[in-house]
């Protein structure tokens, strides 16, 4: 049931998922709001949900949460997502589900389509490659959505931190060149405390680089996006694991991978405090 601690250690479907989100901003309202920040290309709404602070049991959570507001987005493509269960054959579908003028295939890659160097080496122009950049930077209505509301925010954010899968690595700027952004030191610091930090929770390790050298080069991704915006702090997590299961982890590694991945979170939040 939602609530029991094995929800947490389960995949749920898309409107499973919505159905939480309902219940756990109206179970805890004194903490959380749902924002409601555009709809998908099959029409599905888009939620931010915002943390605000409240008495806690975890004392550092209880200092950030202080001094941060935090906003979650569970799922930025929730029609490929849903896609996924729907089309077990397809469970590892990774584009959006968007269809742009007569092509034969379907799908934007998302992490292709920020506006940071758009389509550049390390995106395919083609319709049918996994690593499709859409016909214009920001022409996936999720991608549009999510790059509004950092727009909006952008005054305020400190942080920006988007989780992937897989490779156990923590990512920083730049991902669409080889060449270092002008805070690589303190960035490459930072991510090596936060693989740190989840060293001390799970013993996993968890490779500190920026993208272009630690993983491969790719244009058109939020994180450089959100990092050229003025997001100074802007991370891109590669969760577990290594290849062993690869997109397809157990379901008992997901609490684990959530315990390492909020320890690295905090470290990053403890940091941007600190400075
Ligand atoms: N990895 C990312 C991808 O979109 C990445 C890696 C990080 C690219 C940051 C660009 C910027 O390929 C996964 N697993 O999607
Ligand atoms: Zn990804």
């Amino acid at each position: 049931a939602r609530g029991s601690s094995s929800y947490y250690e389960n995949y749920h479907s898309m409107k499973e998922i919505y159905r939480w989100m309902e219940e756990v901003v109206k179970i805890h309202s004194d903490l959380l709001q749902k924002i409601y920040i555009g709809s998908s290309y099959e029409k599905r709404p888009l939620y931010v949900l915002k943390a605000i602070h409240v008495r806690e049991r975890d004392q550092t959570m209880t200092t950030l949460l202080e001094h941060f507001d935090f906003y979650i987005m569970p799922v930025i493509n929730v029609d490929g997502y849903e896609y996924t269960w729907s089309h077990p054959y397809n469970r590892l579908w990774r584009k959006s589900r968007s269809s742009h003028s007569n092509s034969k295939c379907i799908g934007t890659d998302m992490n292709r389509n920020f506006d940071a160097h758009w389509c550049g080496p390390g995106a395919s122009h083609s319709e049918c490659q996994e690593t499709y950049c859409g016909p214009y930077p920001e022409s996936e209505p999720e991608v549009k959505a999510v790059a509004r509301f950092i727009r909006d925010h952008k005054d305020t954010i400190k942080a920006y931190i988007t989780m992937h899968s897989y490779s156990q690595m923590v990512l920083f700027p730049y991902s669409y060149t080889t060449n270092k952004s002008k805070d690589h030191e303190e960035l490459e610091s930072l991510a090596q405390k936060a693989a740190k930090a989840i060293k001390r929770t799970t013993r996993k390790i968890y490779r500190p680089g920026a993208g272009a050298q630690t993983i491969y080069l790719a244009p058109g991704g939020s994180d450089d996006w959100a990092y050229d915006l003025g997001i100074k702090y802007s991370f891109t997590f590669e969760l577990r694991d290594t290849g062993t299961y690869g997109f397809l982890l157990p379901s008992r590694e997901i609490k684990p991978t959530c315990l390492e991945a909020l320890s690295a979170v905090k470290e990053i939040a403890q940091h941007v405090l600190q400075n």
